[in-house]
C-alpha cells in the first residue's frame, strides 16, 4: 500500500496499565463443583442427562481427582449422536451482554466432540444457537481449565447453560461458571469518545469512535484504506492526539485484551 510510507503504526496488545472494564458478576450456577447431591445422589440442582439416543448417556458423581472440592461429575457417552448435561435454568439476556464461561473438563477417549456453550434464544423462546460461545474439550487429555468471554448476539433473550457432545466417550465436568460481565453498549456509553484524526500534506488517519475502525486516505491519489471491522465487541477507551500522532487504547471485551495503537502520519 502506497499510503505505508507515509503512515508509521505500533500497535502493543495486552494490559498494558489500562485497568479493565469490568469485574465478572457472582456465579449463576448454583451447585456449580457438584459438591450437593440430592435424595438420589444426583448432582443437587442439575438437569438429567439427555441424549438423542435414549439411554446412550449416564452420570455420575465422582468423588476422586476432583479439581475443586471432593466431588465432580462423570458423563459417559456409549452412542453416536448428541448429548446435553445442562444447568436447568435460563437467565435473562440482551444482545451484546458480555458473559464468561468456564470450567474445568477432563476427556476419555473422545470419538467425537466435546464443549461447554451456552444456548441462546430469542424473545419467542427459539433457540438461535444451540451452542453459542463453545469452548471445546480436549480429546483424552487430563484436567484443564476451559472458557471465556461471549458477546450476546442480536436478537438474544435468554440463556442456559451446558455440557454438550457426540460420539463415545467419557468426559468429566467440575467449578462450572457463568457470570455477568456487563455489555458492550454501556461500555461505550461509559467511555464516549469522539472521532478523531491526524493530517498531514500526504495522508489523513481518521479514527471511527464509535467501531475503532481506521481509514486512511491518500491526498496523492485521492485513494482512501479503510480497515476492515474486527468485531463488534471493540471500545474505544482513550483517545489523544498530539501534532501528527494519534495515540488509542482499545478493548476487545470478548478476547479481555486491550489494544494500544500509536499512528504517526509522516509529512
Ligand atoms: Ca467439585
Amino acid at each position: 500500500m502506497r499510503t505505508s510510507t507515509a503512515v508509521a503504526l505500533l500497535i502493543l496488545v495486552g494490559a498494558l496499565g489500562v485497568a479493565h472494564s469490568q469485574e465478572p458478576g457472582p456465579n449463576l450456577l448454583v451447585n456449580a463443583g457438584f459438591e450437593t447431591l440430592d435424595a438420589d445422589g444426583r448432582p443437587a440442582g442439575w438437569a438429567p442427562v439427555w441424549a438423542r439416543d435414549a439411554g446412550t448417556a449416564t452420570v455420575t458423581v465422582e468423588t476422586t481427582g476432583a479439581p475443586e472440592g471432593t466431588r465432580c461429575v462423570k458423563v459417559t457417552h456409549t452412542g453416536s449422536q448428541d448429548w446435553s448435561f445442562a444447568f436447568p435454568d435460563r437467565f435473562a439476556v440482551r444482545p451484546m451482554d458480555i458473559l464468561r464461561i468456564s470450567a474445568w473438563v477432563r476427556s476419555q477417549d473422545l470419538a467425537g466432540s466435546a464443549e461447554i456453550g451456552v444456548v441462546v434464544t430469542d424473545a419467542r423462546g427459539e433457540a438461535l444457537n444451540w451452542v453459542y460461545g463453545a469452548r471445546r474439550v480436549p480429546r483424552s487429555a487430563e484436567w484443564s481449565r476451559i472458557g471465556g468471554r461471549l458477546v450476546m448476539p442480536p436478537g438474544a433473550n435468554h440463556i442456559q447453560f451446558r455440557l454438550t457432545g457426540a460420539g463415545i466417550g467419557t468426559v468429566w465436568i467440575d467449578d462450572a461458571e457463568l457470570r455477568r460481565v456487563g455489555n458492550v453498549d454501556d461500555l461505550r456509553a461509559q467511555w464516549p469518545a469522539e472521532d478523531a484524526s491526524v493530517e498531514t500534506e500526504s495522508v489523513r488517519v481518521r479514527l471511527d469512535a464509535r467501531t475503532g475502525v481506521i481509514a486512511v486516505t491518500d491526498h496523492r491519489t485521492g485513494i482512501v484504506w479503510r480497515q476492515a471491522a474486527a468485531g463488534t465487541s471493540v471500545v474505544l477507551r482513550e483517545v489523544r492526539t498530539v501534532g501528527n500522532v494519534l495515540t488509542i487504547a482499545m478493548e476487545d471485551v470478548a478476547n479481555d485484551l486491550v489494544i494500544r495503537a500509536t499512528i504517526a502520519a509522516k509529512p
